[in-house]
C-alpha cells in the first residue's frame, strides 16, 4: 500500500484545536479536490460525506464545478444534495459513476470496511460498486487493525418478513465464535420498534467481540447466503482510496 501525505486542500478550514467534525471535514474537503467537472458522483451518507456534499454544492453555486450529476446513497443524502443545490440522477440513469466519496465506520490495513451505522448499506454499496474510483473519508479514529475490532458492528439487513427466524440463522452461523452476539437495531428512544432503513428492511448488527479473525471473504459468502438477508455492511476490497484525517493536522492518502 502506498500512504502518501497530502498537501492543504484549497481552503483549510481548521482551527487551532480541530474537533472530530473539523477532520471529517477536512478529509471530506481533500476528496472533493478530486471532483471534476462533468463527473457523475456517488454521494455519500452520515456526518462526514456531509462536509463533502457541502464543498461540492458550494464549488456547484462558485462556477468552479459545472455539469456535475450526484447520485445520492440515502434518502437523507438526498435532501441535502437537493437543498445544496447538487442536480441528482440516480443508477438506472447513469450506470457508470466517475468518483464516490463516502465516510465509514472502520478501515482496516488492507482498506477494507465496515459502514451502514447509518442504515444506508444497500445503496451504499450499489452505487460505491458502481464507481470507477472510491474514495474514503475519515478521521483517524476509524482506522483499524481488524474489522470489528473496535466494537463496531456489522450491519446485516434482512428483509422484515420473520426477522427473527432470520437473525436465529445468523446466531447460528457465528455460534462457535467466542464473545459473538447480535441484536435488531430498534429505532433510537423506542426499544421496541424496529429501525427501519430506505429500502423498508430492517437491520441485525453483528457483534465480533475480538474483531473478524476468520477469513473476511468467506465470512460475507456466508452471510449472504442466508436466505431472507439482502446485504451487509463489509465492504471488501472496493475502496481505491482512504484519506485520513488526523489530529496533528496532517492528512494521508491511504492507496
Ligand atoms: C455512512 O456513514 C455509513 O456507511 C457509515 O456507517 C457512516 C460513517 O458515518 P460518519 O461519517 O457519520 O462517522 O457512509
Amino acid at each position: 500500500r502506498r500512504c502518501d501525505q497530502m498537501p492543504p486542500a484549497a481552503d483549510p478550514p481548521l482551527t487551532t484545536t480541530p474537533t472530530q467534525d473539523d477532520l471529517k471535514r477536512v478529509a471530506a474537503y481533500h476528496a472533493v479536490d478530486l471532483v471534476q467537472s462533468g463527473m457523475v458522483l456517488g454521494l455519500g451518507t452520515g456526518s462526514t460525506a456531509v462536509h463533502a456534499l457541502d464543498r461540492i454544492g458550494d464549488l456547484i453555486r462558485r462556477g468552479t464545478l459545472r455539469d456535475i450529476v450526484g447520485i445520492p446513497t440515502s434518502t437523507k443524502t438526498e435532501a441535502h444534495a437537493r437543498a445544496v443545490g447538487i442536480p441528482l440522477s440516480d443508477l438506472d440513469v447513469h450506470p457508470v459513476v466517475d468518483l464516490s466519496i463516502d465516510g465509514a465506520d472502520e478501515v482496516d490495513p488492507h482498506l477494507n470496511l465496515i459502514k451502514g451505522r447509518g442504515g444506508s448499506l444497500l445503496r451504499e454499496k450499489m452505487i460505491e460498486g458502481a464507481s470507477k474510483r472510491f474514495v474514503v473519508i475519515v478521521d483517524e479514529t476509524k482506522m483499524v487493525n481488524l474489522l470489528g475490532g473496535s466494537g463496531m458492528a456489522v450491519p446485516v439487513e434482512v428483509i422484515p418478513f420473520c426477522s427473527k427466524f432470520t437473525m436465529s440463522n445468523l446466531r447460528r452461523l457465528f455460534s462457535g465464535i467466542p464473545g459473538f452476539h447480535l441484536r435488531l437495531r430498534t429505532t433510537p428512544g423506542d426499544e421496541m420498534t424496529p429501525a427501519v432503513t430506505d429500502n423498508l428492511n430492517h437491520v441485525i448488527d453483528l457483534f465480533f467481540e475480538d474483531g473478524i479473525t476468520s477469513d473476511l471473504d468467506a465470512v460475507s459468502d456466508a452471510i449472504l447466503k442466508i436466505v431472507g438477508v439482502v446485504e451487509h455492511g463489509m465492504f471488501l476490497g472496493m475502496a481505491t482510496s482512504v484519506i485520513v484525517a488526523g489530529k496533528d493536522g496532517g492528512v494521508t492518502e491511504i492507496n
